[in-house]
């Protein structure tokens, strides 16, 4: 993908992947879907589908399937009996369930925060996807597997290694509790065995979460008292608890922070494109909505006159929870340069900020400020 000698990312591209997402880093991948790409598709394409990886797995840079035979995942920690295999291809026998949600990297929209280092996303760290597999509990069933009562979380590991001695191992802490409420060690997506890139053979999705915590090429899950120190987990992927004024130094610890766990509610206006040569009347505006799928959506709003005035878009409620949800809203627009805004809010009253910028926080996550956007009508 990269030239040594330039060091220039060459336009020979993982065959599979639309050649129009961006390239944010090359090494570690990470590509940026066009907004373009996102609008008018309920579930995103896996040609279209944004990639994040923080360390690279080397046979995974395809979209290939990587074989199930042979790979294993270890449980292990305070568990009965201490130490157990599971081998993935036992898990193609066992009954699937498949979840419609959204995969978010919680970095999406960092560039939106002020002075951030990191990679800078724009909106295209989104994407709305099918995952198939086998539910957690039912593979602990099957193995005999009891878990400690003192058990708090569950830490997941993938084959891949860091790249420099510099980093740890990327590796991420659950609650105990929603990973036997909900997660499950996927096999497909979108109704295929995972591209190797998207972490295949077998990933741990945990619906409503963000994507850094949908690990990847999974290998092992420790079962244990404490959330994991790892610097992934422990100091990246991380937001204070308190509100900090933008550009404030701040000490991640276990106490003063949280990781990003549940999704932030957010809307995006996806169509027209900012850019887009409109002529004044009828316009037909679309995006989609979503939270962390643990309530419904009760409104998308959308003003036309900087938060004054809102109108209600219409949608349609996605089956899963764990979806999003696509809503448009025609208007009359008069020639000129108009800023336009949308806003979700759910029925426990989670919304987003007028002024996303109050969740400033130093790793730039969770950006779920008022979605805006301009438009010029000729
Ligand atoms: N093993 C492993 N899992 C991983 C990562 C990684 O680098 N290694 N990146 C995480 C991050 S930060 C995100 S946002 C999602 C991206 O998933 P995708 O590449 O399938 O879009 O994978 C997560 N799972
Ligand atoms: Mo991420």
């Amino acid at each position: 993908m990269i030239d040594a000698k330039t060091e220039q990312v060459s336009p020979a591209w993982i065959e599979g992947i639309d050649p129009r997402l961006e390239v944010l880093s090359a090494a570690p991948l990470v590509l940026q879907t066009p907004v373009g790409l996102l609008a008018g598709q309920r579930i995103t394409d896996k040609e279209f589908l944004f990639v994040r990886n923080c360390q690279d797995l080397d046979e995974a840079l395809t979209m290939d399937a990587m074989p199930l035979d042979g790979w294993e995942i270890e449980l292990d920690g305070l568990i009965r009996p201490g130490r157990v295999l599971v081998h993935a291809e036992e898990l193609r026998g066992m009954d699937q369930v498949e979840i419609e949600m959204v995969l978010q990297c919680s970095g999406n929209g960092r560039s939106r925060f002020a002075g951030i280092p990191g990679t800078p996303w724009g909106i295209g760290g989104v994407g709305n996807v099918r995952f198939r597999g086998v539910p957690l509990p039912a593979v602990l069933e099957r193995h005999g597997v009891e878990i400690d009562p003192e058990v708090r979380y569950v830490t997941a590991e993938g084959k891949d290694l860091p790249t420099g001695l510099e980093k740890p191992d990327f590796e991420h802490s659950l609650p105990v509790a929603d990973v036997l409420d909900r997660s499950f060690i996927a096999l497909a997506l979108n109704g295929e065995p995972i591209p190797a890139v998207h972490g295949g053979p077998v990933r741990l999705i945990t619906p409503g979460f963000f994507g850094t915590m949908q690990v990847k090429w999974l290998t092992r899950l420790r079962f244990e008292t404490a959330e994991s120190a790892n610097f992934y987990h422990a100091t990246e992927y991380r937001v204070p608890h308190a509100r900090l004024d933008p550009g404030a130094k701040f000490r991640f610890t276990m106490e003063n922070s949280r990781p990003t766990w549940a999704i932030r509610v957010m809307s995006y206006i996806l169509a027209p494109e900012p850019g887009a040569a409109l002529e004044s009347g009828d316009v037909t505006f679309s995006g989609v909505a979503y939270n962390d799928g643990s309530a419904c959506l009760e409104a998308v709003l959308v003003s036309f006159d900087r938060g004054e005035s809102w109108q209600s878009a219409e949608f349609e409620s996605p089956e899963s929870p764990y979806a999003w949800y696509q809503w448009s809203l025609q208007a009359e627009l008069k020639p000129g340069v108009h800023e336009i805004w949308s806003r979700a809010v759910d029925t426990l009253g989670r919304s987003q900020p007028i002024d996303g910028s109050i969740y400033w926080n130093p790793n730039g996550y969770e950006w779920n400020g008022v979605f805006k956007t301009e438009l010029a009508v000729e």
